[in-house]
């Protein structure tokens, strides 16, 4: 009997640990939830969409989905402007929708990750409606300020801009004060310095973790404090010019961000959420991953401090710092100087697009649509990739009529507004070749979808032997085995256009894996002989749309021909230990349940 509960405690513990490493080497893929799949024909996507297709999501392999904002929204910021963080939009469905939601996903093994937008609200929201009107302790969920009057005239409280252009302040005729916004005028700023709007944001957290989500992703969370007026004399100072010469008065970067970003209260409140998390960490060792645009050295203190855990930051460095111009010596010096950054044991993770920014394809040529989603999957640690990135989908073009993102239409620029759109990546998903790119049955979809739908789409690149989806597909299925999971990476810049990884296993009853790229059109031939852990004989275990070598094709280290633009995984000939690893963790599992 004694033995027989010491072998429980021992499978208990082993399996808590497996479940408990789900998140260290995953796929989280980012649904943008409007531009997805639209299952009631009103052009809009939405959660019965999202649940139909599972299944394609399953079998792409991913691990998570993180789904951007579902909550009730009248959608000046799409939804990043929410009016009630624990109900959903009825664009996008009902609570029923999200509980079925949830459990497909559950019966299909996809996590699901929601969006937390923690800096501000919608101007709808309850809250700041009570708050407007001093009600209890609403009274100090906001940023409020008393505006200037003077000689001259009456001004907002400060020269802040909002990052969506103009004064960052709006004056509220029910309070008879201004409230701060750092987007959208219907985007009022949370207050952190009142303890009950702190207490009222991690009930947030707990309601949607009763649900049964995998965590969160965090919206710009370096802005959530602004300075604190009773350092300054009881008023918010303004904030330097910055001499940008391309910045206009009216534009964000007119300023520096002295008391607007990265203040030293930001990392507290992260760490707080972290332990919200940890208390439902009973099945699954929940995720949460930050988003900051700021520098590498202020991004890594999300990680925690020493003394408590954080957040994994959002890497963008191959957003930010690698372009369609970079070489392998640029690449090479990116991804190991974050890693470098990293604070030690800290997992990793490697962001290719969102829906803010200009698409993959587009950005770096869709000629190096495999390489890039290559090297953020054989990369250690998590890899986000934005829906559609899988396909190599590009920018769509929307004309100013067309134009919804707010961003774009506050320049009220006819002209220039494409500048500042995000709406580019935001067109629905491409299905098939059918109308609306099998993406909804409406006359007209919020969005127009991308014009080369009838080519770029799932259905198109299943049937193809070669293309984006079943490369990535491919790689998808090594994020698991014991090489890209737990091995020791090596980046070798082989030649200014060849950039190679190299993942060791820890054991080498298991399969070593080798990543390659060609960054240059034209073919070329290697020689990997003298780059460590690169085994003598390898098999094409996956194979970009540009390559001559095919899947199942083997070469010998010292002459690997390379065709132009091609992306390539390699492993040697070991048998590979991911599967009886699965067995042996459901086992634990099972004999857990018992
Ligand atoms: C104050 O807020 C509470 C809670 O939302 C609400 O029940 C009450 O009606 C509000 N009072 C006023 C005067 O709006
Ligand atoms: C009044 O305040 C505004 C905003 O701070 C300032 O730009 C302006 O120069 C002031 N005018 C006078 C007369 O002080
Ligand atoms: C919220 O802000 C928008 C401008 O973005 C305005 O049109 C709307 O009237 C405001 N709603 C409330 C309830 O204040
Ligand atoms: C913020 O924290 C950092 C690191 O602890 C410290 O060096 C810095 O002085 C702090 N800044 C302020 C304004 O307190
Ligand atoms: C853990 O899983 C069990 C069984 O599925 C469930 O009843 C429980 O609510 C879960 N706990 C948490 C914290 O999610
Ligand atoms: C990325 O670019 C930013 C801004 O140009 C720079 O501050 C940062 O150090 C770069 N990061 C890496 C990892 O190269
Ligand atoms: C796809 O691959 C199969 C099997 O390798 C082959 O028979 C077929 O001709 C290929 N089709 C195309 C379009 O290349
Ligand atoms: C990538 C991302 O989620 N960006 C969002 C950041 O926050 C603003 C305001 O909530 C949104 O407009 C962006 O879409
Ligand atoms: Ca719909
Ligand atoms: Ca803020």
């Amino acid at each position: 009997m004694r033995e027989f509960s010491l072998l429980v405690m021992v499978a208990l513990a082993a399996s808590v640990s497996c479940v408990d490493n789900w998140w260290k080497s995953a796929v989280v893929y980012q649904i943008y939830p409007r531009s997805f799949m639209d299952s009631n024909g009103d052009g809009k996507g939405d959660l019965t969409g999202i649940k139909n297709k599972l299944p394609y999501l399953q079998d792409l392999g991913v691990d998570a989905i993180w789904l951007s904002p579902i909550y009730k929204s009248p959608m000046y910021d799409f939804g990043y402007d929410i009016a009630d963080y624990k109900s959903i939009d009825p664009d996008y469905g009902t609570m029923d929708d999200f509980d079925a939601l949830m459990a497909e996903a559950k019966k299909l093994g996809v996590r699901v990750v929601l969006d937390y937008v923690p800096n501000h609200t919608s101007n709808e929201s309850e809250w700041f409606v009570n708050s407007a009107k001093r009600n209890g302790t609403y009274a100090d969920y906001y940023v409020w300020a008393n505006g200037i009057t003077n000689a001259s005239g009456s001004y907002p409280p400060s020269n802040w801009i909002s990052i969506f252009h103009k004064s960052a302040w709006e004056y509220n005729s029910v309070r008879g004060q201004y409230y701060l916004h750092q987007f959208v005028i219907g985007q009022p700023d949370l207050n952190y310095r009142s303890q009950a709007l702190q207490e009222e944001m991690k009930e947030v957290l707990r309601f949607w973790l009763r649900k049964g989500v995998s965590g969160f992703r965090v919206d710009a969370v370096n802005m959530l404090y602004e300075v604190d007026p009773a350092d300054h004399g009881g008023t918010f100072p303004n904030e330097p010019r910055s001499y940008n010469p391309s910045a206009t008065p009216d534009d964000y970067e007119y300023l520096l961000h002295w008391y607007t970003k990265d203040l030293n209260e930001t990392y507290e409140v992260v760490y707080d959420w972290r332990e919200v998390l940890d208390s439902f960490a009973q099945n699954e060792t929940k995720i949460m991953m930050t988003e900051a645009y700021t520098d590498i050295d202020l991004m890594m203190r999300y990680y925690g401090d020493g003394k408590r855990d954080g957040s994994m930051p959002f890497n963008f460095v191959f957003l930010g710092n690698i372009t369609g111009s970079s070489n392998a010596n640029d690449m090479k010096l990116v991804i190991d100087s974050w890693l470098s950054k990293m604070p030690s044991g800290k997992v990793a993770n490697w962001v290719n697009g969102n829906h803010d920014q200009s698409r993959m394809a587009t950005r770096h040529g869709v000629n190096r649509v495999d390489a890039m989603n290559l090297l953020a999957l054989i990369l250690p640690g998590v890899t986000i990739t934005y829906q559609g990135e899988e396909l190599g989908m590009t920018d769509g073009y929307i004309s100013w009529v067309d134009t919804k993102d707010p961003q774009a239409c506050n320049t009220e620029d006819p002209i220039n507004y494409w500048k500042s759109s995000r709406d580019v990546a935001r067109t629905p998903f491409h299905w098939d070749a059918s109308t609306n790119a099998g993406f909804s049955s409406a006359a007209k979809t919020w969005l127009p979808v991308a014009s080369n739908y009838q080519t770029v789409n799932v259905e198109v690149q299943k049937v193809t032997n070669k293309s984006h989806y079943h490369f990535y597909k491919d790689v998808v299925a090594l994020k698991h085995t014991a090489a890209v999971a737990d091995g020791t990476l090596g980046t070798h810049a082989v030649t200014s256009n060849v950039l190679v990884v190299t993942r060791v296993p820890p054991s080498s009853k298991d399969h070593t894996i080798v990543a390659i790229i060609n960054l240059a059109s034209t073919s070329t031939t290697i020689d990997l002989s003298k780059i460590a852990g690169v085994p003598e004989n390898m098999k094409v275990i996956a194979s970009g749309v540009d390559c001559a070598l095919n899947k199942d094709a083997t070469v010998k280290r010292n002459s690997v021909s390379l065709s132009g633009n091609c992306a390539l995984a390699f492993e040697n000939g070991a048998v590979r230990f991911v599967a009886p690893f699965l067995l042996y963790c459901i086992t634990l599992f099972l004999i857990w349940l018992q």
